[in-house]
């Protein structure tokens, strides 16, 4: 058989454990890996405008298809450039193998010309960041590399020198036996007993659900009902548990709305399922918590715990489900239920007056108007920034739909590298990212990707001239708006000189058709709306330090606004309250 370089070798292991493409940007000491992919059959090069598109892009994929996807950058500022993806995705918990090539291995620690050292640089983004300073090394680096992305679901990262790269391998990769899933994690029967006796103990239970829980829909949904307990979300939740759900109480957290933090609030037992939601003031302190989660890190650093858990959502609810007696009493529910259905039906009554004729265009009636013409199955990637807001707000969930966005790490400029990688993985899905055009711009470039792929996503901006949510926290906090504002742009221009689809859309009336169209065009699409940048109205009790460092905020209130087509739900599951 054939010897291999160690390139090669690289790329042929990467391939067994199922990667199909690299994103990335060429560059000397990359070399020798390229042209490995260049000859490996089923292995892709695809060629991006800046690295961090690569890693957002590796990220989306890994996220969307729960498999390792890769990304690299050449040595220095290459690499450099993935570290932001890298970081979204590391905290999105998605297996990623990223490949930061390195200056020659002769030069390291000489100050050579790009040198930096990615294998720290990294450590903090990853699981594992390792240097290969020996073509003996391989190719159990790069499976630990794997193993640890893959197994422990984040990102893992391989320094491999230029030099290194283009030697021969001591030996040929044989079929490795390549751990390429993630096992289900069952708790112990004893954590199972206590939790049951939890449960029967406490009359109001209310569960609370994050990304933890995806997969777990007919599971939460048999455990609310044996309980009769309210079923809250905080955002990375949202798309796994609201859709088919009578216990619903909607979101919790600065972008929340409906009854979710006084269902919380209000109970005798929370349990947290699958949810490492950091905002700990919105979590209660006078009420007893049980935390379910598959990493024991996450276990307890938001709040006290009575009991923690370590194991999956979907197998604790199983195990757990037959050990809890059936609850009768089903008054907190109901009264949970309708205080959402209220809180909701008070915003929507408040919000959606003449939106339709409102210049400049409401961005809120932009959300729903997409929500209404998107497919069933549509991915939907959401820029940090105030279409974080919308997407929470008026992207209705069915289960099939998936919505990703930096909703962990909070990186601007995310939803487009993210439309990237998601669509490669299918040319014949819908595929929208919701931008804003701070974040648009930010990684305007890579638009030229999509068109030089030829990949039909579509890109929804919303167009308002401003770092706007940035202006919002300023007000909040009582400080004068400054460097928050750009000069209008047109973007839909931009975008047919690139090659693509583009159109600019002023007119509300003009909202639906745009789409339309857009939604109808084979390749690439720009629909640039012209948004109102004071969107938002504040609830007037809102005070300064609870809102200031919005990210990063602690307070109970919301954002008012409306919340689309979740008032249906609302009302629809009253329906399941039985009258006297
Ligand atoms: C890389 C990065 N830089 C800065 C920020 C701080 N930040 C958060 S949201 C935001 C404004 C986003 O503006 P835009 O994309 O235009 O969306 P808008 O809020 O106006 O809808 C900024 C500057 C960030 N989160 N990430």
């Amino acid at each position: 058989m054939a010897r291999q370089t160690i390139a090669e070798q690289f790329v042929d292991i990467l391939g067994q454990a199922g990667v199909r493409r690299i994103y990335g940007v060429v560059g000397d000491s990359l070399n020798p890996v390229i042209d490995a992919i260049r000859r490996a059959p089923g292995m892709d090069w695809v060629q991006v405008r800046h690295e961090e598109t690569a890693a957002f892009a590796a990220g989306a994929e890994a996220q969307l298809t729960g498999n390792l996807a890769a990304c690299a950058g050449s040595c220095g500022p290459g690499n450099l450039h993935l570290i932001n993806g890298l970081y979204d995705a590391h905290r999105s918990m998605a297996p990623v193998v990223a490949l930061a090539a390195q200056i020659p291995s002769s030069e390291i620690g000489t100050a050579y010309f790009q040198e930096t050292h990615p294998d720290r640089l990294f450590a903090e983004c990853s699981h594992y960041s390792e240097l290969i300073s020996h073509p003996s090394q391989m190719p159990r680096v790069l499976q630990t590399a794997i193993q640890h992305a893959v197994g422990r679901s984040g990102v893992s990262v391989v320094s491999l020198p230029g030099d290194i790269a283009a030697l021969e391998a001591p030996q040929r990769a044989a079929e490795l036996a390549l751990v390429t899933r993630r096992p289900t994690i069952r708790p112990a029967d004893e954590e199972i007993d206590a939790l049951a006796r939890m449960v029967d103990d406490a009359p109001r239970v209310t569960l609370f659900c994050g990304s933890g829980t995806a997969g777990a829909h007919d599971e939460v949904m048999a455990f609310a009902e044996r309980v009769k307990a309210p079923v809250g979300h905080a955002l990375r939740g949202k798309e796994w548990i609201q859709y088919d759900n009578p216990y619903d109480v909607g979101m919790s957290g600065l972008l929340g709305y409906g009854a979710a933090y006084d269902a919380m609030h209000e109970a005798d037992l929370l349990i947290l399922l699958g949810t490492d939601f950091p905002y700990n003031a919105f979590l209660p302190d006078d009420v007893r918590i049980v935390q379910v989660d598959v990493r024991p890190e996450h276990l307890g650093r938001r709040s006290k715990l009575d009991l923690a858990v370590w194991g999956d959502a979907r197998e604790t609810l199983r195990a757990l489900l037959p050990r809890v007696a059936e609850k009768a009493d089903r008054r907190f529910l109901d009264r949970m239920l309708k205080k959402h259905a209220d809180a909701l039906t008070g915003v929507v009554d408040a919000y959606t007056r003449n939106v339709e004729g409102h210049v400049p265009i409401h961005p809120e009636y932009v959300a729903s108007v997409l929500d209404e013409e998107a497919d069933d199955d549509a991915v939907f990637t959401v820029d940090t920034g105030m279409c974080n807001v919308w997407a929470a707000r008026y992207l209705t969930p069915n289960g099939r739909r998936r919505v990703i966005g930096s909703f962990s790490h909070g990186s601007m400029a995310n939803a487009l590298p993210q439309a990237f990688g998601a669509q490669f993985i299918d040319r014949d899905r819908q595929v929208v990212s919701l931008s804003g055009d701070g974040g648009f711009s930010m990684l305007m470039g890579d638009f030229l990707s999509l068109v030089q792929y030829g990949l039909p996503v579509k890109v929804v901006l919303f167009d308002n001239s401003a770092l706007s949510m940035v202006d919002l926290e300023m007000m909040v906090a009582g400080l004068r708006p400054y460097g928050t504002t750009y000069p209008h742009t047109d973007y839909a221009a931009i975008a047919r000189a690139a090659g693509a689809y583009g159109v600019r859309v002023e007119d509300p009336k003009q909202v639906r058709d745009a789409l339309r169209e857009a939604f109808r065009h084979a390749g690439p699409a720009l629909v640039d709306v012209v948004t109102d940048p004071n969107a938002l109205s504040l609830p007037p009790r809102v005070t300064g330090e609870q809102l200031a460092g919005f990210a990063l905020s602690a307070g109970k209130m919301v954002l008012n606004g409306g919340v689309g087509r979740m008032v249906q739900m609302a009302r629809a599951n009253l329906r399941n309250i039985p009258r006297p």
